[in-house]
């Protein structure tokens, strides 16, 4: 059989802030476990991050810390790039749209885009009224304004959507204006944009996603919040055309011979899935394949793209982005033919986290209030698999969730360390103390033997079959209810009992744990990479257990195991999360 191919892309973060939980466990994670599992299990795969740099969010930021917006975007670039490799969330490439190795091959692919969209009759040029600062003199475009929700009365409106109720807004429809420039209250006045005609669009748009209800059509599981904001909103409302063009001169010039296109730029959305292209190419040249060979990943039905996202990116990722690369296409084929861009696989997108701290009430993750956990100070006192355990047994995959700091600390002292790492603890110390650290003969394997063993092929399979749809929390819940039975086992089997009554039943139920331990290693490693190479070298495997097909290999009697230690430490919260 041929081998897989997949592209995973994770959202590219804004730089302009630190990262916290909230991201990690929206995109990153995921993606990252997802990534971790393909290629065990054989597929061909290519990771693809960085920084969304352009666009309004960081010239506002750098506004506000004042600092050039080159400046503020490089050190945000790198502090996020810093915090992923302490998660060991290993990423092909971490570019950036605006970052000095990169622009160039991003704004060509960025004007690239547009220029095929032009020519394909799919943007209209517009006058329209927008806001503008008299004062600054300047449009106010997006977040430059604030104001109250027309939808939901809230105040943290802002003229791209609301922070509160998640809505788009159109800026004219703001309540109260004011500009986040200088303060006062903008007037309108008018300019001139390309609006892309979503109108013309959704009609293809709406049939490319009504296959992905059916996963056996598709062969993707979408989850249904994503088929609801996009599908269901092409049913209900339809989509209007949208500027795809700014009064900026912060991000990728827009490149048309017009005297009224001076003075603007792509707008950030526009260019931004574009870097998961433009970093593609990056990638393929740095890997010596020439900057071409990113068709091979973009251009090839027989590549698999999936995205990963938060829940407020879905609009942009399952309706805009499909939309500009249909665009693109001569065929009216939905997915796209052979040497066209390929509509994405699967966008698998992620709700919001709250936050719990310990005697307080739940709230949002908020960087004005401070209520967040940074990625940077969980990393200076805690070990990566601990924040990836937790945040995988309680992923927002179908709705909001909340990081409970006192939550995490019991899950990691009780379930986490109990389960998982005081097995691996005693059955190496036990092989060590009475087998000579090696693995003792299974002689005739009783019935409880074969059922735990059987327990272990099941856990790898339907272990595998949840990975492969993209639902970690019940992997995760899968690969511990093998850690828990096989405790059980040990506990059942009494081998520091037999041990001084039958060595060769002791042998035996050692044996099976350490088989067992064996499978837990391979079918761990996408949630728990750090954990599961010290279990390999606990076991001392060579290199293939890293293959999912290997997970129940047995390991032959009389192999030398290495020496135990410590899987998962006890945690205390005033280490971290006391204020
Ligand atoms: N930067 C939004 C966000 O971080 C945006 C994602 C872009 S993905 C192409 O939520
Ligand atoms: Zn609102």
């Amino acid at each position: 059989m041929a081998q897989r191919r997949f592209l995973v892309t994770a959202a590219l973060p804004y730089s302009n802030g630190r990262l916290h939980v909230g991201h990690i466990a929206g995109a990153y994670l995921p993606a990252d476990t997802y990534v971790r599992y393909l290629r065990a299990s054989g597929a061909d795969v290519r990771f693809i991050c960085g920084s969304d740099d352009n666009g309004v969010a960081a010239l506002k930021s750098a506004r506000d810390q004042n600092r050039t917006v080159e400046q503020l975007t490089a050190h945000y670039n790198q502090s996020q790039s810093k915090d992923f490799a302490a998660l060991d969330i290993e990423f092909d490439i971490f570019g950036g749209t605006h970052q000095p190795d990169y622009v160039e091959t991003h704004e060509r692919f960025a004007q690239e885009f547009f220029l095929r969209v032009y020519e394909k009759g799919l943007f209209t040029k517009r006058t329209t009224k927008q806001l503008y600062d008299e004062e600054a003199k300047q449009f106010l475009p997006d977040r430059f304004v604030q104001g109250t929700c027309p939808h939901c009365a809230s105040t943290h409106a802002f003229g791209d959507q609301c922070e509160d109720c998640g809505q788009p807004v159109e800026q004219q429809s703001l309540l109260k204006p004011i500009s986040v420039m200088t303060g006062t209250t903008p007037v309108l006045r008018e300019t001139i944009h390309w609006y892309l005609r979503l109108d013309q669009l959704q009609g293809r748009l709406a049939k490319w996603l009504e296959q992905k209800k059916d996963p056996q059509r598709c062969g993707a599981t979408w989850r249904p919040i994503v088929l609801n904001q996009s599908l269901g909103r092409i049913e209900s409302e339809g989509l209007p055309e949208r500027a795809m063009t700014r009064d900026l001169t912060w991000g990728v010039p827009v490149p048309l011979d017009d005297p009224d296109a001076k003075g603007k730029s792509l707008y950030v959305w526009f260019d931004a899935p574009i870097g998961y292209v433009s970093f593609t190419a990056a990638l393929c040249e740095r890997q010596g394949g020439g900057a071409a060979d990113y068709d091979r990943w973009w251009k090839h039905p027989d590549c698999k793209v999936v995205h990963f996202i938060g829940e407020d990116n879905i609009v942009f990722h399952a309706i805009t982005w499909p939309a500009v690369m249909l665009a693109t296409h001569d065929s009216d084929s939905l997915q796209g033919e052979a040497g066209e861009y390929q509509l994405p696989h699967n966008v698998v997108a992620n709700s919001f986290l709250n936050i719990k701290f310990p005697g307080k009430d739940e709230e949002k993750i908020s960087k004005s209030r401070g209520t967040a956990v940074w990625i940077e100070d969980y990393c200076k006192t805690f070990d990566p698999d601990p924040l990836r355990y937790y945040l995988t047994a309680v992923a927002p995959e179908s709705a909001r969730t909340t990081f409970d700091i006192d939550d995490f600390i019991a899950r990691n002292n009780g379930e986490l360390l109990n389960a998982f790492g005081n097995f691996f603890n005693r059955t190496l110390t036990f092989a060590h103390k009475y087998f000579e650290g090696r693995v003792p003969t299974t002689g005739t394997r009783d019935a409880v033997d074969d059922e735990q063993l059987a327990a272990c092929r099941t856990a790898a399979d339907e272990a595998a079959a949840h990975f492969e749809q993209c639902h970690f929390k019940l992997a995760l819940s899968t690969v511990m209810g093998l850690a828990r039975s096989a405790n059980a086992y040990f506990d059942a089997t009494k081998p520091f009992r037999t041990r001084k009554t039958d060595m060769n039943a002791c042998g035996r139920a050692i044996n099976v744990c350490l088989q067992t331990a064996r499978t837990l290693t391979t079918i761990v490693a996408p949630v728990l990479p750090g954990s599961a190479e010290k279990c390999a070298e606990m076991l001392r495997l060579d290199d293939a257990w890293r293959t999912w097909s290997s997970a129940t290999d047995e390991l032959a009697t009389g192999h030398e195991l290495g020496e135990p230690v410590i899987l998962i430490k006890k945690l205390d919260a005033t280490e971290l999360f006391s204020e």
